[in-house]
């Protein structure tokens, strides 16, 4: 299924051995962490890891007291994080989660179940059919538009959201060398979702509201973030389209 141009599913049979680890990062996010956390279903899950990166709010102590693994994330930043954290796993898939209030864990059966299937990506898209964002704002939402088809000349699949974190894939996706070149600041899912691209992987989208955020503050920048995701566009599209790997 990882192979180069293979568009299509694996099947079902095989798959059925599937691991996956969900991973919940955090950041002084103990409110969201509460209100989220009782409505997983941990069943679904062979690990559950929250990868803290330096809260001071009381997050650590009480997903340690909830009985979860918690690492201390190595490097700054939430793409580090996430990166560094699947190089250390051995599943077959990992799931992330936002415990922010923004991801809802109602959607987590139908996420595993297409995961299940074989896909090598499942993403949930606030911009598919029905499903809102209510924590988007009018800069976010021209952002996540704005990715979503610069994006789209890259895949054979349909993408309606290029940067939601809420998302499944396989692990080693993030192995691939090219993925840590690409990897240069916070723009880690929407890279995932370029190199199914630009490899043929197998992706399909299920649609989910995103909530607002429960308490906390956001720690991403827009600009940055912004900056970052437009340079990994344009070193996509090169390998893409011009066979050069910059
Ligand atoms: N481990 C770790 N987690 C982080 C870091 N930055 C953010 N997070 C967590 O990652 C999740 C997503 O971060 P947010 O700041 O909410 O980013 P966002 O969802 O794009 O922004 P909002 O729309 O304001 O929620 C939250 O659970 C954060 O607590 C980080 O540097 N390290
Ligand atoms: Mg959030």
């Amino acid at each position: 299924m990882l192979d180069a141009n293979v568009a299509g599913r694996q099947d079902a049979g095989a798959v059925n051995q599937t691991t996956i680890a969900l991973l919940l990062p955090t950041l002084n996010e103990l409110q969201g962490l509460q209100a989220t956390l009782p409505g997983i279903d941990q069943s679904l899950f062979d690990q559950i890891i929250v990868i803290d990166g330096g809260s001071r709010d009381g997050t650590v102590e009480y997903a340690m007291d909830m009985g979860l693994t918690v690492v201390s994330q190595i490097r700054p930043g939430l793409h580090f994080a996430i990166y560094d954290i699947v190089h250390a796993l051995d599943t077959d898939y990992v799931v992330e989660f936002s415990p922010d209030g923004n991801c809802k864990v109602e959607q987590l059966p139908e996420l595993i179940a297409k995961l299940q299937e074989g896909y090598d990506q499942v993403v949930v898209s606030r911009y598919l059919h029905h499903a809102i964002s209510e924590d988007d704002h009018a800069v976010s939402a021209f952002g996540n538009w704005l990715f979503t088809r610069l994006m789209r000349p890259l895949a054979d699949f349909q993408i309606t959201d290029a940067l939601n974190i809420y998302r499944g894939y396989r692990r080693e996706i993030l192995l691939d060398p090219d993925f840590g070149r690409y990897l240069k600041g916070p723009c880690l899912e929407p890279l995932v979702t370029g190199m199914c691209a630009v490899r043929g992987l197998s992706v399909t989208e299920i649609p989910g509201d995103e909530p607002m955020r429960i308490g906390g503050v956001t720690k991403r920048s827009i600009v940055y973030n912004g900056s970052l995701c437009l340079l990994m566009v344009v070193r996509l599209y090169l390998r893409k389209f011009l066979g050069v790997r910059w």
